[in-house]
């Protein structure tokens, strides 16, 4: 299923005097609106493959009907998202769950969508059917010679695939751990890992970066072999120029500075990029912003200033991509919202008053210090984000469009109402 610009032109049409009004509004209260409308613009959100069906939690999973078969329906849907909001322009791939069978094919077939290929995600964290050896007890830090090298095996593998789409990146996130104390030797268990890592890294195209990403505990309870940013870092210095921590916002122990964690890694060349979801509790993989929203503009404040005072791109420097599993919701619907988040955060954050911040920070006038951030997070920038879209040939309001021209439903007809995605 194709949504057709006259379809959102249409849509727009009729709600463009309102909008119009609004976007008055909010490029009289700014410096550089221009300016601000062109960074989001560029600004693009990686859909996970994962993240298109409903993921279910390990009680139960109750599929919303018309999810994608295979990857093509996957991309399909990636290019309705992006037909909508025009910032999803590109799906970050899950290897074995969705090798594609003609890398030419599928590359075409994307790029007919104006889709790129984001980072690729290795899987070693379950046994595949026809899989020699288990991960039962961790895959690149296993105590056995043999179950690493299939491991690293797999992730070259990935690579592959990879650079056959056109990818330039590959995500590294580990379950490797242990679940009681005494069953695992830290140090060699590290040891191995950097041991693997290092053969992996040896395999990366030279313009690729290698994401490691961390996690505080699940599926290991007691102990996660990258289990925070520092040893993330750690394993990313020791293996060179090319390989970056990636943070996924869901990964933290409770009330983990996260902001403060990007600004240090930012600051020391080594982010690779984001995760986004939301969480209440654990990593619950909720929609950006659903829960804490202050804490997401807090994220993109220390990601705008770091970025701005090293002058990097914010649109191509780091990865930016969504992680999260929808359980209630049409996935189609929660991306949306996950990127229109995103978005929000991100204009909010643009809109700093950074010099005042600046001078505030050198007087310790902590007041003045709270009163611009807030100023900032409290200003309604949904007119500035929806222009930005709409400019870039995207509806003024996706999930209005999606739900007038009843997208759900034709997918539904198109691919039946017990389909089931492949992945989580
Ligand atoms: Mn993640």
């Amino acid at each position: 299923m194709r949504l057709t610009q006259q379809h959102i032109e249409a849509h727009n049409e009729a709600h463009i005097g309102q909008h119009k009004k609004r976007l008055d509004f909010i490029t009289s209260e700014i410096e550089n609106p221009e300016g601000t409308l062109q960074k989001l613009m560029d600004f693009q959100v990686a859909i996970p493959s994962w993240a298109l069906g409903t993921g279910g939690t390990r009680f139960g999973r109750f599929p919303g009907g018309g999810e994608p078969r295979n990857l093509e329906e996957k991309i399909e849907d990636v290019g309705l998202l992006h037909a909508l909001n025009r910032s999803s322009g590109a799906i970050s791939l899950h290897i074995p769950w969705d090798i594609p069978k003609d890398g030419k094919a599928i590359q075409e077939l994307a790029a007919s969508h104006g889709l790129k290929f984001d980072a690729v995600n290795s899987n070693t964290f379950q046994d595949q059917q026809d899989q020699a050896l288990s991960y039962k007890f961790g895959s690149l830090q296993h105590v056995d010679k043999a179950v690493r090298k299939q491991a690293i095996e797999h992730n070259i593998e990935v690579i592959k695939h990879g650079v056959a789409l056109g990818s330039e990146s590959l995500t590294v996130w580990l379950s490797d751990g242990a679940c009681f104390p005494g069953q695992l030797n830290f140090r060699r268990a590290f040891q191995n890992t950097l041991e693997s890592l290092h053969e992996i890294y040896a395999a990366l195209p030279s313009h690729w970066k290698m994401f490691i990403e961390y996690k505080a505990f699940e599926p290991n309870f007691y102990s996660m072999t990258v289990g925070d940013w520092g040893q993330s870092l750690l394993y990313a210095q020791k293996l060179g120029p090319q390989a970056y921590t990636l943070v996924d916002f869901g990964h933290h122990l409770p009330n983990a500075n996260i902001e403060q964690i990007v600004a240090l890694l930012l600051m020391e060349g080594k982010l690779g990029g984001f995760h986004f979801n939301d969480s209440k509790y654990g990593d619950d993989d909720l929609t950006v912003g659903s829960i804490r929203p202050y804490q997401l503009f807090l994220i993109f404040n220390e990601l705008v200033e770091g970025m701005d005072a090293k002058g990097m791109n914010h649109a191509t420097d780091l990865g930016w991509m969504i992680d999260a599993s929808h359980n209630v919701k049409d996935p189609l619907e929660d991306l949306l919202q996950s990127v229109e988040a995103i978005m929000i955060a991100y204009a909010q954050a643009l809109i700093v008053d950074r010099m005042a911040l600046n001078a505030a920070q050198l007087e310790n006038d902590t007041v003045r210090c709270q009163e611009l951030f807030q100023a900032a997070y409290r200003t309604d920038v949904r007119a500035l984000v929806a222009e930005a879209r709409v400019r870039g040939g995207g509806a003024l309001e996706p999930i209005g469009v999606f739900r007038e021209m009843r997208v759900r439903d034709g997918l539904v007809m198109e691919r039946g109402a017990r389909t089931v995605a492949t992945g989580l």
